[in-house]
């Protein structure tokens, strides 16, 4: 039975409206969406995500949409819920997700640092990283985008528990990290990893570690291109496109490193609106029309990624 529709999808909500709605939306559409528990958080929260799955064959080729994993990213994470709605209200209705999901299934984690989350709504709207204690000490948290086993406590990560990209004591050492690892390694068959933050309209894939060239460059920056065109369709929102490393600056331990040095080839960031503006206070006016234009630039990602 459809839930009381009643999900502001333009306002920034709490970590628990968004499980809530998480929740309505597999009460809604059971057959294609379900709430899959995959870990939990420092503080014990619990770590969500909605798998959207036709259900034909296990194991199938799938995609992982990462959000919020620094907390003060607000419009990562509502970009993520809207895009669980869009996925569920499309399917069978727009023949390009129709076709994405016939053949692969879709991870989507709308937050993936839920104390982090917690904290900027009741304490430091601008905090970034965990929440984690650290022994010897009173800094609070490592950046959960530098803690990952790709280069790990190398360029651009700091070694300082009191820095905002301090890497943590040892790779996968938060355990929002790990629970998203030990997923994607037990399931074995990703094929795109996209990770969404907030800001700067960049559209970026590896490497950030190094200004080593990736050995699928080519190919990953001709479908960045293609996605930023999309994106840049709906209302003239421009993106640059590029390697980490050169279109920001030097990151080691960063999700899509990982995730390509695993394997999974169509890794990709988003840094979504706006340029600085606002900044991490994008104003929840811009929620849908950001949701809207990234969600042309995701299904261009995917639609690749279905095709190769
Ligand atoms: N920017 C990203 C960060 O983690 C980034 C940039 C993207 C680094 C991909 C590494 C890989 O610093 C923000 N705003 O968090
Ligand atoms: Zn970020």
């Amino acid at each position: 039975e459809r839930s009381s529709n009643n999900f502001n999808y333009g306002a920034y909500h709490s970590l628990e409206a968004i499980y809530h709605e998480m929740d309505n939306i597999a009460a809604d559409f059971p057959d294609l969406a379900r709430r899959v528990k995959i870990g939990h958080s420092f503080e014990n929260r619990p770590m969500y995500v909605l798998k959207f799955s036709t259900g034909k064959g296990a194991r199938r080729p799938a995609v992982w949409l990462n959000a919020g994993i620094h907390s003060r990213e607000w419009i990562s994470q509502a970009t993520a819920i809207w895009t669980a709605r869009k996925i569920v209200s499309d399917y069978q209705r727009d023949p390009a997700i129709t076709s994405i999901l016939e053949k692969m299934d879709i991870f989507l984690l709308p937050v993936a640092n839920p104390d982090g989350y917690v904290y900027t709504q009741t304490q430091n709207r601008l905090w970034r990283k965990t929440r984690s204690r650290n022994p010897g000490s009173s800094c609070i948290g490592a950046d959960p985008n530098r803690n990952w086993n790709a280069s790990f406590a190398g360029k651009g990560a700091s070694d300082n528990p009191c820095s905002e990209v301090y890497h943590g004591p040892h790779a996968n050492s938060e355990v929002e990290v790990k629970s998203v690892v030990d997923f994607i390694q037990k399931h074995g068959n990703f094929k795109c990893f996209i990770d969404l933050h907030s800001y700067s309209q960049l559209l970026m894939y590896p490497y950030g570690y190094s200004v080593k060239k990736a050995p699928d460059a080519e190919e990953l920056d001709k479908v960045a291109r293609l996605a930023a065109k999309a994106l840049a369709s709906v209302s003239g929102t421009e993106y640059q496109v590029g390697p980490t490393c050169t279109t920001v600056y030097p990151a080691s331990g960063s999700s899509i490193d990982w995730a390509y040095d695993n394997g999974i080839k169509f890794a990709f960031t988003f840094e979504l609106r706006d340029t600085g503006t606002y900044g991490f206070l994008l104003p929840a006016n811009q929620i849908i029309p950001t949701a809207e234009e990234t969600w042309l630039g995701l299904k261009t990602i995917m639609e690749h990624v279905r095709d190769n």
